[in-house]
């Protein structure tokens, strides 16, 4: 049907599936594909990626579009491969055309189906695989109508209340060289430093799919798990419970389990770890069998935070037991895992479908790695790519989110040892974490000098008061921090703190 939206006089001739009905800040429109013929003609387009590790920014309508290009592989990991537009503006969720004067026009799914929205210089458009979820339209300043979004969805899909605290992960200094002793020297080195949580990354398991402990844990993961607790911190975890490498027992012995392609075989879902691997099919009762039994035993050994990696995964287009739509799957499959470890036990979501996430999540990674470098010169114009700057300008373009769950911009760095960032790079990255709200970091305390020590205590202790003054300036306890620089690309990174 033809509609004309008025926003204060500013009129919007749109094609809507049904009549909308005014909620505050906007108007809710039924399920359906829907178009809004915006005046702006070409102007600034909002992209908002699928994952956590998805591109999400402002692009010109009549300038490159933000995504993954020219690598299947990548895209197919890192951003919603099914739906991508290389040649034409469109995202996961939500969208908004820039209007006048600092107001934009937003169009956002207000749930799950994978929903869609881009636009041009005359349309703003949204559709889904599935239309079971209804849309928000708006037209305002920026933040408030964001805002208004965000509330809206988790209206519908919840929030969740858990805090994370501050944060040691093994990731960005030992990666997968982890072991029994070195995480136990690592935990006595950080005893009495302000952290919450103690998190061990990826390296603890034989194989991603085998949820047991691997040979550098001859203890067990619960000897672990008490070590960490005897140090006063609660233990942490990370798993990536949704997917299997090809040479994993449950792959070996049960392809059956995972989502399969259209010849029968496990459908390949992503790319890591110098492999492809698959996902679990979350519909079938032996999945959900396997899921609780995977849970019970790691929440058993004293895990109390658990970072839950390669999510995405479960929400991929494949062949599953029950042809309900992918999201959908995802979310259950989310929900079950929640039912298991129960209310208290902190989920950070990583690699995660952020809408479908809302509500089942404490917390989500919102943009890619971080890395102890600026930018990746292997990989221009791939900004899912790992490094500093990519992850300051995805985790900045969705500061918004946290109305939704915690928002986590990754790890920040006090060492200067091990390390190509300079300090005002450093500081950039303790600058974006201070305002998403979510401090983390993997320096272990002896990489670090005196000083430095003296750093990481008066950061971790602290919780700064935000103000936001622009799209990319804050304040952070009165002192101004104007990324724009950096996200909007104008920063020359000095050549040595490229990584060759
Ligand atoms: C452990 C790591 C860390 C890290 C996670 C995740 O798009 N990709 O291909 C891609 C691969 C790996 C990756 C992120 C993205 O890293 O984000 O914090 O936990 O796994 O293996």
């Amino acid at each position: 049907m033809l509609h004309t939206f008025d926003f204060d006089g500013l009129r919007i001739p749109a094609n809507l599936p049904r009549v909308p009905s005014p909620v505050p800040g906007g108007f809710v429109v039924p399920a359906g594909p829907v178009a809004l013929l915006h005046p702006f003609g070409d102007t600034e387009f909002y992209r908002h990626g699928w994952n956590s590790w998805s591109p999400s920014g402002w692009a010109r309508t009549d300038g490159e579009t933000i995504g993954i290009k020219d690598s299947p592989n990548r895209l197919l990991t890192a951003d919603d491969a099914a739906n991508e537009t290389p040649h034409a503006h469109s995202g996961a969720a939500v969208g908004a055309i820039a209007g006048t004067d600092g107001d934009v026009l937003l169009l956002g799914a207000l749930g799950v189906g994978s929903p869609r929205v881009g636009a041009d210089r005359n349309v703003l458009w949204g559709r889904a695989e599935e239309h079971t979820a209804d849309w928000f339209v708006a037209y305002g300043p920026e933040r408030q109508v964001f805002a208004d979004y965000a509330d809206l969805v988790s209206e519908r899909l919840g929030r969740r209340t858990g805090s994370a605290g501050t944060v040691w992960s093994s990731w960005y200094s030992y990666f997968e060289g982890i072991d029994e002793e070195l995480v136990a020297r690592t935990v006595s080195d950080l005893a009495g430093y302000p952290f919450d949580v103690f998190q061990l990354d990826d390296g603890w398991e034989p194989i991603v799919g085998d949820w047991v402990a691997g040979p550098k844990f001859p203890s067990g993961m619960a000897v672990t798990a008490r070590t960490i607790a005897d140090a006063g911190f609660t233990p942490g975890l990370w798993l990536a419970p949704l997917i299997a490498l090809p040479g994993s027992e449950l792959a070996r012995t049960r392809p059956d389990l995972l989502v399969q392609d259209d010849d029968g075989r496990p459908l390949i879902t992503g790319y890591n770890w110098g492999s492809h691997y698959h996902s679990l099919d979350t519909t079938q009762d032996e999945v959900k069998d396997h899921l609780r039994e995977v849970f019970e035993t790691v929440v058993g050994w004293g895990y109390r935070y658990l970072k839950l990696d390669f999510m995405y995964a479960g929400a991929v287009t494949g062949k599953r037991s029950i042809p309900l739509h992918r999201e959908a799957v995802y979310r259950e499959a989310v929900q079950h895992i929640r039912s298991v470890v129960g209310d208290s036990v902190y989920l950070l979501g990583c690699g995660v479908p952020m809408i479908p996430s809302v509500g089942v999540f404490d917390g989500a990674r919102v943009g890619p790695d971080v890395g102890a470098f600026w930018d990746n010169a292997e990989r221009p114009g791939d900004p899912s790519g790992v490094g500093a700057r990519n992850s300051i300008v995805a985790s900045i373009n969705r500061a918004w989110m946290k109305r939704l769950y915690e928002v986590d911009p990754d790890a920040v760095y006090f060492r200067s040892a091990r390390s190509l960032l300079d300090d005002g790079e450093r500081q950039a990255l303790r600058d974006t974490a201070a305002i998403l709200e979510f401090r983390s970091t993997s320096d272990p305390i002896a990489w670090l000098s005196a000083q430095e020590r003296e750093q990481l205590i008066a950061y971790m202790e602290e919780t700064s008061v935000i103000e936001q003054t622009g799209r990319y300036s804050f304040r952070i306890d009165g002192r101004e921090v104007d990324l724009t620089p950096i996200v909007t690309g104008t920063v020359v990174t000095d050549a040595a703190s490229l990584v060759v």
